[in-house]
């Protein structure tokens, strides 16, 4: 989409801090960080959020699952860490591309709000 910040940092055309990117998904350092690790993963293909998820686009949920799995071995956090997916205003979504939050390297608190 032309005017999806998200679409553009998958494109390369706004910066960004990349940790992992394939031919499906991108993965780069939150620009305001939650946590000491703080890293968001999204699809390459224009997903508006959670609610847009069908039989034909799911693959690269699972497979950003696998991806954040394995960066969350590389970025040091075996003690365990949060994925999070916030879906519309009742969830505070602020960029309506499909993203998932890879936090980490504190203890989380429960419930979250
Ligand atoms: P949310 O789930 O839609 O609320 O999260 C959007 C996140 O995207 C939020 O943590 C922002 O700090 C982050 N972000 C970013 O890292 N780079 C950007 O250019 C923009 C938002 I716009």
């Amino acid at each position: 989409m032309s005017d999806c910040v998200f679409c553009k940092i998958a494109q390369g055309e706004i910066p960004s801090n990349k940790v992992y990117e394939d031919s499906q998904v991108v993965a780069f350092h939150d620009l305001d960080p939650q946590a000491p690790v703080h890293v968001l993963l999204i699809p390459k293909e224009h997903i508006a959020s959670a609610l847009e998820i069908t039989p034909e686009n799911s693959v690269v949920v699972a497979h950003i699952f696998e991806v954040a799995a394995k960066l969350a071995g590389e970025l040091g956090l075996q003690n365990g860490f949060r994925i999070v997916n916030n879906c519309g205003k009742d969830g505070m979504q602020s960029v309506q591309h499909l993203h998932f939050h890879l936090l980490g390297k504190q203890q989380m608190g429960w419930p979250p709000f």
